[in-house]
């Protein structure tokens, strides 16, 4: 071998021990921790720190004091699996063409109106990046605890960068909450379902609860390592269970407004003491000042019934979850990142769940790669010097593809440039326009009084949707 060779053989080889070491080793120095906890169909006005008045989310309004709390996030999407997907790769869903939930890719659109559901993939690709990856690579544990609902066995979360799996698997939703969490899902649809990993359960355990055990269970073995945790509750997405007495609790509650589902606020409830536990074993392991902690949502609030319930409204946002008017798309959104965010700040910007991604990869430095990516790094929104100062923010504009069929909606895309926004429909070629800065309500459509900017936004729109190929719905064939 000349020795050139073997001199760049032996550098290589001692940086790979010199990487194998400190991955043995743990913590690198100066590497946080980051625990990311997704909640189910979480509305934008859910939560007591976001308006709520009857429901109850002590933990997390605590929470909300301690960390970075964005007013105007945004999901990726309006439905669970493709904001999940963009969740984990920074790409939309019309990049991905993973535009609607797993069942509904598999299953295709209804085929009684004009035009049939755009072509949706129904499992996030092997060969997509995810954050959980770029974590392992840096020597981190990783976990996915609870819903997946990103493909079937061959794209579960051990096969998409984690070492733990519990609960994760192609259905959106159990059929119970309740242990041993498993039956068939209505009686038009039989398919049983299970919740896996989470045996032996007590009879009558709470899905959530048993969760946050398993999510406990992780961080307390982790031992000085650095870990990802991927906590993905299934609540508060249907079906509408809690435990009796928390239900019976919101039940007799005096104050209760009418459009409030006890068992719904008892979902909400005992999720949120649960995000509680979370946080407490982090500062029992001494590592909460030394992870990174987000709560968010994936979808706007569930407005319309499931079995019978009406879970939530948006109010005062228009409509819920399934649509692309904001109380579909809106979602809370908290960081606490030591070092970077102050406590109880909020922050305006609009940002979407596709910007996780390049955020962390700035954070962490991961290497640089050659694939179109599109969210952007909210760093600069982070660090209290500068995150008052948000005029050098360059983003203008967001978009939405949810070329479905959904309750209450027909296959539309939306682009929110500044704060306008603008709301085209496939039937009919028709479009919306709102003032978001005088009407979030989106109740007065502007696009008849303003042809030249709905000129411009469908442009824009328009080109966005080329750029990143997006599938378009087709004509019903006659
Ligand atoms: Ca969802």
């Amino acid at each position: 071998m000349p020795l050139t060779v073997l001199v760049a053989v032996l550098i290589a080889t001692v940086s790979s021990d010199r990487l194998a070491a400190q991955q043995r080793d743990g913590r690198r120095s100066g590497a946080l921790n980051v625990v990311m906890i997704v909640v189910d169909d979480l509305g934008w006005a859910d939560l007591a720190y976001t308006g709520h008045r009857f429901h109850e989310s002590p933990r997390i309004d605590q929470f909300s004091k301690q960390s970075l709390s964005f007013t105007q996030a945004y999901a990726a999407a309006p439905v669970c699996s493709p904001t999940r997907a963009a969740l984990l790769t920074g790409k939309s869903p019309a990049r991905l063409h993973m535009t609607v939930w797993h069942e509904g890719a598999v299953h295709g659109g209804p085929a009684d109106r004009p035009l049939r559901d755009a072509l949706s993939i129904a499992n996030l690709p092997l060969e997509e990046i995810t954050i959980a990856e770029r974590f392992r690579e840096q020597g981190y544990q990783t976990a996915h605890i609870g819903k997946w609902h990103l493909g079937t066995a061959a794209h579960y979360p051990e096969a998409q960068g984690f070492d733990w799996n519990v609960g994760g698997t192609f259905w959106g939703a159990p059929a119970t909450f309740f242990a041993p969490f498993r039956g068939p899902w209505s009686a038009s649809d039989p398919e049983f379902r299970y919740v896996p990993g989470l045996m032996p359960s007590a009879q009558g355990a709470y899905l959530p609860d048993r969760l946050t055990d398993e999510a406990i269970r992780f961080l307390r073995q982790t031992h000085g390592q650095p870990f990802f945790l991927n906590l993905w509750f299934y609540s508060v997405h249907s079906p509408i269970e809690a435990p009796p007495s928390l239900v019976d609790y919101f039940r007799t509650k005096p104050g209760k407004d009418p459009t409030s589902d006890a068992t719904y606020a008892a979902m909400v409830a005992r999720m949120d003491a649960n995000v509680g536990r979370v946080l407490e074993v982090l500062r029992e392991i001494e590592q909460y000042e030394n992870t990174v902690v987000m709560v968010t949502s994936d979808n706007g609030g569930l407005d319309i019934p499931a079995r019978g319930i009406t879970p939530t409204i948006n109010r005062p946002l228009r409509s819920g979850k399934g649509t692309l008017y904001e109380g579909g798309l809106r979602v809370p959104l908290l960081i606490r990142w030591p070092g970077r965010t102050s406590e109880g700040d909020t922050c305006p910007v609009p940002v979407t769940s596709e910007d996780f991604y390049a955020t962390f990869a700035e954070a962490f430095e991961w290497p640089s790669d050659s694939v179109e990516r599109d969210g952007i790094s909210l760093l600069p929104l982070l660090d209290r010097s500068r995150n008052k100062h948000v005029s050098d923010w360059k983003r203008q504009t967001l978009y939405w593809h949810f070329p479905h069929y959904y309750p209450r909606m027909t296959p539309a895309s939306a682009v929110r440039d500044g704060t306008w926004k603008l709301i085209h429909y496939y039937e009919q070629d028709r479009v919306e326009l709102y003032d978001l800065a005088t009407n979030p309500e989106e109740t007065n459509d502007l696009s008849d009084r303003e042809p030249e900017r709905v000129g411009q936004l469908l442009a824009k729109l328009n080109t966005w949707r080329h750029l990143v190929r997006a599938n378009a719905p087709q004509p019903t064939a006659p």
